[in-house]
């Protein structure tokens, strides 16, 4: 790992909030794409502190404000993320974390990387009830709709499978393509409930999201 991706991951994980941003600028500043800064530094930084979270050496203040170090970081990489291949126009999507969970991070990532990639996206936030999806749904007056739900718990992933069954029951299965994503999302979840995809990281949901809405 180049030291400025490892400094930015030592900088999540210390809770470094300052420190965190101005390195994110430095490295942009050194050239490094926003992208990169993301998923080589700050999340792996983020990944460390959820292995100490769970460990127990770790508690939940100082995830508090590694969360806050990388969120601020995020503020310092929206603009540049932003300027993507946004004239193309891939289609709409309904964006929630799904209802019980409020780790926003990675959907808030996911929902810019695709509207800077020429999807339309609408951003419902965190604890989003199912029924508040499938509303949208049903307003929207697209001919699809991609549905792109994030849950990091076991728990609120639960949820996904209830919003699939939701889905079918109420009729608008055919007008939406399901991608679904957050730590405890897995393949074979996706198989087991039905939906259409997941993706790993940002990069991903954007490649995946254009392969399903296709
Ligand atoms: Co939180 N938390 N947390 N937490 N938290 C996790 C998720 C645990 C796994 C930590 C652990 O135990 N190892 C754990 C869940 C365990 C489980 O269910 N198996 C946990 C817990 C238990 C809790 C609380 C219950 C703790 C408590 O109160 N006792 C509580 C829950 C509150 C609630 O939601 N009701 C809680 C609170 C918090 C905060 C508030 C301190 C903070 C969230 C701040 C925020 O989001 N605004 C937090 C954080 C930061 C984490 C960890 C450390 C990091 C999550 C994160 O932001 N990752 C996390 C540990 C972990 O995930 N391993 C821990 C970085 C982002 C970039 O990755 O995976 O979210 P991501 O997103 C990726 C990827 O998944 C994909 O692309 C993204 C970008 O690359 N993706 C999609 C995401 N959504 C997608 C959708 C698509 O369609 C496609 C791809």
């Amino acid at each position: 790992m180049s030291d400025i991706f490892k400094e930015l991951a030592d900088a999540v994980m210390t809770q470094n909030i300052n420190g965190t941003v101005e390195l994110t600028k430095k490295a942009l500043a050194e050239g490094k794409p926003a992208l990169d800064i993301i998923q080589k530094g700050l999340s792996e930084g983020m990944k460390v502190v959820g292995e100490k979270f769970e460990a127990g050496t770790l508690f939940l203040p100082q995830i508090m404000m590694s969360a806050k170090a990388m969120n601020s970081a995020m503020e310092v990489l929206q603009p540049e993320l932003a300027k993507g291949d946004s004239n193309a126009s891939a289609g709409f999507c309904i964006s929630f974390v799904q209802e019980g969970d409020i780790h926003d991070i990675g959907n808030r990532l996911v929902s810019t990387m695709l509207g800077a990639n020429g999807f339309t996206v609408k951003v419902l936030g965190v604890d989003i009830a199912n029924e508040a999806v499938v509303d949208e749904v049903k307003k929207s007056s697209a001919d699809k709709v991609l549905l792109v739900g994030s849950a990091l718990m076991t728990t609120s992933m639960l949820g996904q499978k209830d919003l699939m069954t939701m889905i079918n029951e109420e009729g608008v299965r055919a007008k939406v393509k399901c991608m679904f994503g957050g730590a405890p999302v897995s393949q074979s979840w996706i198989d087991e409930i039905g939906a259409d995809g997941t993706a790993e990281n940002a990069a991903m949901a954007v490649i995946v999201a254009k392969k399903i809405m296709a």
